[in-house]
């Protein structure tokens, strides 16, 4: 690890960090981790709450999965998308760190730097570390994950995967054939040659088609080492010395709890732990370095792939959910699937991630609907299903109960404060805390940095 670029030397920011820091005592709570999360099936605002929250951090955070994510932050008239890169990073004064627990495939990490580069994005060299433990997302990788979504419609349902690597890089690491960028980077370089050969073999032996030009990718990998040298780190020390040296450390959350691969609507979901866990082991901090932990919420609901989505409205309400809020990957350009609110899966979320607040992101987009529907419970066979399931057959023919509530049929995108919002939107909003029991802090009214309401 000697060729790693020490932590002590990144720039001035964090020169003010010594190794007393790491000295075991209590973090106060002014300076606990906060923690961005996904509430439903992802793409509920995340990029744009952590753009909010990244103008008072010192350091924003990447914990799980890839570039499978895709985190939208509009900054006056650009559009910036992330990927693997956190949402923090157009922020100057904040460092942007990804965690042990992300994967990275870098090719697509050097394409997305200099897109946003072009975009206008200036110093990222100075602002960007990424962790020597974290996983390397091969080619091959993605080959295989499109490999296995052919695979799988032939004999039951394809997940609707991004095809970015994802499961099969998360399948290497807990195989213990995954490399990291330790590994790229390590003195001894024929060990990374061995073992990549070694894993392109295995592949190569579940999948006969799959094409690698090993000498031309061990050739391009040694490139890419030279240019990642100076961004690789150890994050775990590193953040560790920011929050003993009371710096604002923000995580932000990719894909969401519903996708989550222990409580999400397994086999449809991401292989990572987008819950509050994936914060730790994501990037080595333990549960009491928590402090917020703010769950973004769409106010209504989307989910983009396969699987079951119990209030997904396919009819006229459904479209318009779809054309008026844009509702389209911004990773994949796939439509995404729309319906209304759920408590019962919102429920299930909070039990897991026990969030202090909720930012509700997209409340202009229900404006015109003359009603608005909260699915409230699911029955099944006219029982009362009292939890949100794990078995996703029990959620085929329930019937979801729904609060129906008037609309408020009025602009909200220009309300800068709650008072402005229209009484109507205030009740569907005070509805969502009463049910959730969670206080609502943030409401977007529009895409801009500017249209957040902030309610207390
Ligand atoms: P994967 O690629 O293995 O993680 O796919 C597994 C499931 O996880 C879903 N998934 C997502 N859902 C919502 N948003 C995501 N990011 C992009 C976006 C998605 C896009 O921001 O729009 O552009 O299509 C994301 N990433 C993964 C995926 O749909 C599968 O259901
Ligand atoms: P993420 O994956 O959770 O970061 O969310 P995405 O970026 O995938 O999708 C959210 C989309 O909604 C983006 O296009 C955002 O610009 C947009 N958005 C976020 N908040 C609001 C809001 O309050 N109102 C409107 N109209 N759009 C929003
Ligand atoms: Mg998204």
């Amino acid at each position: 690890e000697k060729q790693l670029r020490s932590v002590d030397a990144r720039p001035a920011k964090m020169s003010d960090v010594n190794n007393d820091a790491l000295k075991f005592s209590p973090v106060s709570p002014e300076t606990k981790v906060t923690v961005v999360l996904g509430a439903q099936w992802g793409d509920e605002g995340k990029g744009k709450v952590v753009d909010m929250l990244a103008t008072e951090s010192d350091v924003v955070c990447r914990c799980q999965g890839g570039n499978n994510a895709g985190h939208t932050v509009v900054v006056e008239d650009t559009e910036y998308d992330f990927h693997i890169l956190p949402s923090g990073i157009i922020n100057a004064s904040a460092m942007s760190l990804i965690g042990n627990g992300v994967v990275v495939h870098l090719g697509q990490l050097f394409e997305e730097l200099a897109k946003n580069e072009a975009k206008g994005l200036k110093g990222w060299e100075n602002r960007l570390i990424i962790s020597d433990r974290a996983h390397i997302v091969f080619d091959f990788h993605q080959s295989v994950d499109g490999l296995q979504e052919s695979e799988r419609s032939k004999t039951s349902v394809s997940l609707g995967t991004t095809k970015k690597g994802i499961g099969p890089c998360y399948a290497s690491k807990a195989s213990r054939q995954g490399l990291r960028m330790a590994d790229l980077l390590a003195l001894d370089q024929s060990s990374f040659e061995t073992r990549f050969r070694s894993i392109v073999a295995s592949h190569q032996n579940m999948f006969p088609e799959l094409k690698v030009d090993v000498e031309a990718e061990l050739q391009r990998y040694k490139e890419f080492a030279e240019k990642l040298r100076p961004l690789v780190g150890n994050t775990i020390a590193y953040i560790h010395k920011a929050v003993r040296s009371n710096k604002r450390v923000l995580v932000e959350g990719a894909n969401a709890a519903m996708l989550d691969i222990d409580f999400g609507t397994y086999p449809y979901v991401t292989s990572s732990n987008c819950s509050v866990g994936g914060a730790c082991t994501g990037l080595g901090i333990p549960p009491s370095f928590i402090g917020e932990v703010y769950g973004v919420v769409k106010a209504y609901t989307t989910r983009v792939g396969v699987g079951p989505f119990p209030t997904e409205q396919i009819n006229e309400i459904g479209e318009t959910l779809q054309v008026q809020g844009g509702e389209v990957g911004v990773t994949t350009g796939r439509p995404r699937r729309c319906g209304w609110l759920d408590m019962m899966l919102l429920a299930h979320t909070n039990m897991i991630n026990g969030y202090s607040a909720i930012a509700l992101t997209k409340l202009d987009i229900l404006d015109q609907f003359e009603e608005i529907k909260i699915g409230v419970r699911y029955l099944k066979n006219g029982e009362v299903m009292e939890y949100f399931p794990a078995d996703m057959s029990l959620l085929e023919d329930i019937t979801v109960e729904y609060l129906t509530l008037p609309g408020w049929r009025q602009d909200t995108s220009q309300c800068r404060v709650y008072a402005e919002l229209p009484e109507r939107a205030r009740q569907y909003v005070q509805h969502i805390e009463r049910l959730l029991s969670v206080p609502v802090k943030w409401i977007g009214v529009g895409k801009s940095r500017s249209s957040m309401i902030t309610v207390f």
